[in-house]
């Protein structure tokens, strides 16, 4: 990043095409506009994604989320050639978000013979308007020349596995087009908008407009271009909506759409004094939670690649949960709200899922979709050497998912303070999922102990083990959690009760005697049963003996016979349940852990820098920091996983950023109505401020190697390094 607030880029390489799409994201939470260039199609990854639409593409049983075609499109020709970024290499190229505001910007001199033609174009997706995107596009060349301007709505878009719509009809009237479609199998309609300011003499074929401009030496010509997607609800108006925002004008929809980022950035910006680069990557990282928070409905999730395409089939994980929660439950409450009544709007997806393999209650998807039903399938992973796919557990095994949202939920209420939330469906959603862990569980009589077995931890590189550690510390802990709900709900909303079972002694019979495994005489806690047993094997050397590239070492392949793990397992505990674990007990862990981690997931490296910063190892901190709110902006994450494209933004990540300042650096946790701040910044932070919403009070924070500064607490009782502290 060039600046706190800027990311550009100057120069042009191909290579960069794909990492730039999604570094260069545009989103509003109801669709992500990768960051492509205007004349681009297909071929360079354009993809105008949407959350929470979901359909099968043609010909096939994949079901992933749908992209609209492109309403942006625009493309210049000079004598029949068009200025294409990605085959004509330009005399000057720079691309720039501005992450303050939500715009992208680009310019591009081109060489066309003796004329150099100049394109520069700015676009924002309205934050302010969900449905709305907005383009101003001007030319300029060196000398008078003859260009042809080609736009409308493009719909040779990106889609990985096949188009999802089929087209019902396509008008287009002088400056304006439309375009109907449904969805190839549910026959979902969408509708998708597009209107030209400013350009005349317009001939149309199919959706595209052509006009011919005869430039002026040095001077620019300018014309602008809405954009308008509608599905669902937003259909019911969607002519009027989309005239209005016409009519309102491109610079009056960017003011509100500036004020609308404005508004968000006043919550939830952070501000490190003393580095710059730590500053803008973890803005960046803020940026990208807040372009894809699904603002205006609970009828869909995070998806785990954001906005920023198909990757992951759109569905969304434990990652929203675990790893982005935290940041909108302090920030913005009513995203937090949303993305658990999405949980609650699918429970019945996951009391069928539950069903399907056996079990009552609700185990929730691995990867959920608008219905709650897994998305995931059996075999996840492609084999390199075979090219067939290979069985994964992920679906099947994975059952902590249904832990870590109980925990989320629950954390929600307490830190908010909307317990109605429990009445709303949310103590429903705990019961069925500790119904689920019961049925699940096994009683091990001699043992007088419930055990969790044949599972998959967050390290996915171990599949089908017994009592993994954090799944079965998180499972004790939903337990739990659903005892305190209920004696909330008995007390402040009785009438909720009516639909849990009479008898509930088994829940709390579940809750007393689930095992975790406890740590060691050396203080380490074994991430599952046997797993001391294993070879003793890092990353490292497993790589020298991998024969292929993009080899998959989890399923029989390389890391499963040995101590190697994908991504933080036993530490991703340690960083979650803090207070259950003392600092020597973490120290032994992240000791013995850190060398075996492969960091092959992007959710792995900020459960280490939690942790390191507590235990004061906070050169490792920085690092696993800096490691986790990079991601995006360096694009250095795997790709592939066997042979499966995995590309695109990384919002588990940019939550974990946050995460790892607010509850790692600025030491922060809110426990039994108290919160503690006990800073421990890197040393070359001067300081840091950002906001919380606490239980309605917003708070103002500063803290510095000195300790807290802390404005707005009126009510919050606050410590800090565990001393009271005075207002
Ligand atoms: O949820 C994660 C998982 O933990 C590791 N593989 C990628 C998933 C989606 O981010």
């Amino acid at each position: 990043m060039t600046q706190e607030w800027t990311v550009e880029k100057t120069g042009f390489d191909t290579a960069d095409i794909e990492l730039h799409g999604s570094k260069y994201l545009l989103g509003n939470g109801f669709m992500g506009y990768r960051g492509t260039m205007e004349e681009y199609t297909a071929e360079q990854l354009v993809a105008l994604n949407l959350a929470g639409f979901f359909d099968l593409a043609r010909g096939s049983n994949w079901r992933e989320s749908v992209n609209a075609p492109n309403p942006l499109y625009t493309a210049v020709s000079v004598n029949g050639k068009e200025l294409n970024l990605s085959r004509i290499a330009p005399v000057f190229h720079k691309q720039t978000l501005d992450i303050k505001t939500g715009i992208h910007k680009r310019e591009t001199v081109f060489p066309a013979g003796e004329v150099n033609i100049t394109v520069k174009a700015e676009r924002f997706v309205s934050k302010a308007r969900e449905n709305i995107l907005a383009l101003k596009y001007s030319v300029s060349a060196d000398k008078n020349v003859d260009i042809v301007i080609k736009t409308g709505t493009d719909k040779n878009i990106w889609n990985i596995s096949g188009n999802h719509l089929n087209y019902t009809d396509e008008t287009a009237r002088g400056d304006f087009s439309e375009l109907t479609a449904e969805s190839v199998q549910l026959k979902k309609p969408l509708k998708v908008y597009e209107k030209i300011c400013g350009l005349e003499n317009i001939v149309n074929v199919g959706l595209l407009h052509t006009a011919s401009v005869a430039l002026k030496a040095n001077e620019e010509f300018t014309f602008t271009k809405f954009g308008g997607v509608y599905h669902g609800d937003g259909l019911e108006n969607s002519d009027a909506d989309f005239l209005r925002a016409v009519n309102f004008g491109y610079d009056n929809l960017k003011d509100e759409h500036i004020a609308a980022w404005d508004a968000i950035w006043e919550n939830s910006d952070v501000v490190i004094e003393g580095d710059e680069e730590a500053c803008a990557a973890l803005r960046y990282s803020i940026y990208h939670l807040c372009s894809i928070a699904p603002r205006n409905t609970d009828k869909c999730g995070i998806p785990a690649r954001g906005l920023s395409g198909q990757v992951y089939k759109g569905a969304a994980f434990w990652d929203t949960e675990m790893f982005m929660l935290p940041f909108f439950r302090f920030t913005d409450a009513d995203v937090a709200r949303n993305l658990l009544k999405y949980r609650i709007n699918t429970l019945a997806g996951a009391e069928r899922k539950a069903k399907e393999f056996g079990f009552e209650g609700a185990f929730f998807a691995w990867e959920s979709q608008e219905t709650g039903d897994d998305a995931c399938t059996l075999f996840n992973v492609t084999d390199v050497f075979t090219n067939r796919p290979l069985r994964t557990y992920f679906k099947d095994k994975q059952i902590h998912v249904s832990a870590d949202i109980v925990f989320a939920l629950w954390d929600y209420c307490i830190t908010t303070g909307d317990f109605v939330l429990l009445a709303d469906g949310g103590l429903k959603l705990i019961y069925e999922c500790i119904r689920f862990f019961y049925t699940y569980a096994s009683f091990k009589p001699h043992k007088d102990r419930y055990e969790l077995l044949d599972v998959v931890g967050p390290d996915e590189y171990h599949e089908r083990v017994n009592n993994n550690a954090f799944t079965n510390a998180m499972v004790k802990r939903a337990a739990d959690i659903f005892i305190l709900a209920l004696e909330k709900v008995k007390t402040d909303y009785p009438e909720s009760l009516e639909n849990l079972g009479e008898n509930l002694d088994w829940a709390y019979d579940f809750a007393k005697k689930l095992y975790v495994p406890a740590p060691d005489e050396r203080g380490i806690i074994e991430q599952f049963d046997g797993y001391f047993n294993l070879e003793d094997v890092t990353p490292e050397t497993l790589k020298t003996r991998e024969l292929k590239e993009n080899e998959y070492w989890g399923c029989h392949g390389l890391a499963s016979q040995t101590r190697t793990l994908k991504q933080a397992d036993v530490i991703m505990l340690l960083s979650v349940l803090k207070s259950d674990y003392g600092r020597e007990i973490k120290k032994a862990n992240w000791d013995f852990y850190e060398p075996y981690t492969e960091h092959g997931s992007s959710l792995s490296a900020c459960a280490y820098a939690i942790v390191a910063a507590e235990i004061g190892y906070t050169d490792w901190a920085y690092k696993y920091f800096m490691k986790t709110a990079c991601v995006d902006l360096k694009g250095d994450s795997k790709q592939y996983l066997g042979s499966l494209y995995i590309g695109g933004t990384h919002p588990a990540a940019n939550g974990g950023a946050w995460n790892t300042a607010i509850f790692g650096f600025a030491g922060v946790s809110f426990a039994n109505d108290r919160l503690d701040i006990s800073p421990r910044l890197p040393e070359n932070w001067k300081s840091m401020s950002f906001k919380l919403n606490l239980r309605g009070e917003r708070l103002e924070i500063r803290v510095d190697a000195k300790g807290a500064e802390i404005k707005g607490a009126a009510k919050t009782k606050i410590t800090v390094y565990g001393k009271e502290y005075k207002k």
